[in-house]
């Protein structure tokens, strides 16, 4: 059966309302983020990560992106969560087919070459992962930019795993433990937030977003691997982001 959305000209984020009605929402991410007009807040709390290493931790290439599921137990808190944990579920990236384009959020209107997005949800609130994907307050997701710099030895170790998934819809399990901590800045997190969706349908607006300010290097040779994966029908995976939206009644709220 034909795929009922993707990032194709019949596919892509342009008609997706058509088959997910809530894509045409007005609380849709991504977003632009204009770093000189969003209001400075200060939050009792600041904004942690607390994670630990994953064992076995298993990737898949599932044709759409390249994802890690996550069996541990890591939060997240602080910040717009304010004192309520949420859990990592997974993680996944979106990037382009050049350095020039791929992430999903701008800054100021600047794409990235790649965006890494981890995906947390209110696990003491909602029973299963699903039925928080779809409440308001159900998940929280921390996105991550790739900027064009130095290779990054923390990424290698995926940039090694993707290439045991370069075909569409296979797994692979790391052989040695993968440090979660060490993708997140180490003290508290700078980041932009507001509340926003799902980047992909059905695009729920369930995500309280966290967009760091601080970036992620990879190398030119890294960003490769990633592009060398295979997609649907045997094309190559790349430009797999949803282009920005319109802000609409929201407002971005810079933290340090
Ligand atoms: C990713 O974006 C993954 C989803 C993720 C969405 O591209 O999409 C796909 O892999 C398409 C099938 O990740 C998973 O499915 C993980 C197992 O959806 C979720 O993580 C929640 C359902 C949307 O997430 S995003 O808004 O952070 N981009
Ligand atoms: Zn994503």
């Amino acid at each position: 059966a034909a795929a009922t959305w993707g990032y194709d000209k019949g596919n892509g984020p342009s008609v997706w309302y058509k088959n997910f009605p809530k894509a045409g929402g007005n609380r849709q991410s991504p977003v632009n983020i204009d770093s000189k007009t969003c209001k400075s807040h200060t939050f009792s709390h600041p904004l942690k990560a607390n994670y630990s290493s994953e064992a076995n931790m298993e990737v898949t290439n599932n044709g759409f992106t390249f994802v890690a599921t996550i069996k541990g137990e890591n939060t997240i808190s602080g910040g717009p969560l304010e004192t309520t944990p949420y859990k990592l579920h997974s993680f996944h990236f979106h990037w382009g087919s050049d350095d020039s384009h791929g992430s999903e959020h701008t800054i100021d209107n600047k794409s990235y070459p790649a965006e890494l997005h981890l995906v947390h949800w209110n696990y003491q609130k909602y029973p299963d992962f699903a039925e928080a994907a779809a409440a308001e307050d159900g998940l929280s997701v921390l996105g991550i930019l790739l900027k064009v710099g130095e290779a990054n030895p923390v990424l290698q170790a995926l940039c090694d795993a993707m290439d045991k998934v370069q075909a569409c819809d296979s797994k692979h399990t790391l052989d040695q433990a993968f440090d979660l901590a060490s993708l997140v800045p180490e003290d508290s997190i700078k980041f932009f937030t507001y509340p926003g969706s799902l980047t992909t349908p059905p695009c729920h607006e369930s995500v309280t977003w966290l967009v760091s300010k601080e970036m992620l290097s990879c190398s030119k040779e890294q960003l490769s691997h990633f592009r060398a994966l295979i997609g649907k029908n045997t094309a190559p995976l790349v430009n797999n982001y949803r282009p920005v939206l319109a802000l609409c009644n929201r407002s971005v709220c810079s933290c340090d």
